[in-house]
């Protein structure tokens, strides 16, 4: 049984995550709440971890009356849809309202009410949540770290297979046991082959905030860090097949794509961004997000540049990696000579 301290003000507590011990010795996991829940009235709030106004996103640490461990709840307005706009529907119906503020001359604020359809929040619900959960969505101060390959071997690659996130969504999404619906093209090739599905943070509808991911089929991948020229015929395959499956099903260009990978990635199994280039996704700054295009283009110059070149990536405060890292004293280093 693993305890999850959850940090309320001062108040700490302890949630559960129990994990059963099967016959095989094998860990039976905890059951999760997305089988029975209907509504949020169960959920009850701990601590807000993260409010971000601008992209409207909220994160929630709670828990759920009708069931063990921690839980997060994750809402995000979402972007207009210039469809809806376009069709005139339920936007200007005489079922939305409108609230008067104040006006002013010829200046009016008002409040509008859509009709509900118009008026959904996405909500990410997480059960049960770990610790590495909880940091993800916290809001925390950002520290660069200049990864050479060394610090790569030593530290990070060590930490990433003792510490990182569960694959098992991504095994269920490769194993058509998850999403299956949601799969918009598949190359079963082994070694250069991949699944292309909505990203969690997309609907699925919306263009305007159109978000991807591939998802390769080779499970020996962890991330940028392990390409190299073998898996040029993968990485090419990728972006040929991708642009043409989106070009296809959602009429928007290769040439209006952002096509990426992260670096350092929340999951260590290789898998590519493809995102609207007009939307503005998180993650997409310069300290995380690497283009493919050029990831192709580095290994074709250089077949093991990846393992060569120091890679910058951001971690956070209460990371665990970062305190790692402070005892090794990496985080006022910069291997780069300047
Ligand atoms: P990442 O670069 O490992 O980390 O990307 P990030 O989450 O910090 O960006 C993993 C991507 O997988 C993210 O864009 C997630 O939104 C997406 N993702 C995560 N989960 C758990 C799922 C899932 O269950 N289904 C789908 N379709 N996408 C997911």
């Amino acid at each position: 049984m693993a305890d999850i301290k959850v940090e309320d003000n001062n108040v700490i507590k302890n949630h559960s995550v129990k994990k059963r011990k099967l016959d095989d010795g094998a860990e039976e996991k905890q059951p999760n709440i997305h089988s029975t829940i209907e509504d949020l009235s169960s959920f009850k709030l701990e601590k807000i971890l993260n409010n971000n106004t601008r992209s409207k996103i909220v994160c929630l640490q709670g828990t759920f009356s009708d069931a063990d461990g921690a839980g997060l709840v994750i809402l995000e307005k979402y972007a207009f849809e210039e469809e809806n706009l376009k069709s005139n529907s339920d936007y200007f119906s005489t079922s939305s309202c409108l609230k008067k503020v104040f006006h002013n001359d010829i200046y009016g604020n008002y409040e509008y009410y859509p009709v509900t359809q118009l008026n959904s929040i996405k909500a990410t619900i997480i059960h049960p949540a770990t610790e590495k959960h909880i940091e993800k969505y916290s809001i925390q101060n950002p520290y660069i770290v200049d990864e050479t390959p060394d610090i790569y071997e030593s530290i990070v690659s060590p930490f990433i297979i003792k510490e990182q996130f569960d694959l098992q969504w991504v095994y269920n999404i490769l194993e058509h046991k998850s999403e299956v619906e949601r799969v918009v093209y598949e190359d079963p090739d082994p070694v250069n082959g991949f699944l292309l599905l909505p990203d969690l943070k997309w609907n699925g509808t919306t263009l305007d905030t159109l978000y991807l991911l591939a998802i390769v089929n080779d499970r020996n991948i962890k991330s940028l860090r392990d390409l190299q020229g073998e898996h040029l015929p993968l990485l090419k395959n990728i972006y040929n097949k991708g642009c043409k499956t989106i070009e296809e099903k959602y009429g928007i260009a290769k040439s209006q794509l952002r096509i990426y990978l992260h670096y350092q990635p929340s999951f260590y199994h290789l898998h590519v961004h493809f995102t609207y280039l007009k939307h503005e996704a998180p993650g997409i700054l310069a300290e995380r997000a690497h283009l493919l295009s050029n990831v192709i283009s580095n290994i074709e110059l250089v077949a093991d540049y990846y393992k060569k070149v120091t890679i910058p990536f951001v971690v956070r405060e209460t990371d665990k990696l970062f305190k790692v890292l402070e005892e090794k004293d990496i985080l006022k280093k910069s291997s780069l000579k300047v």
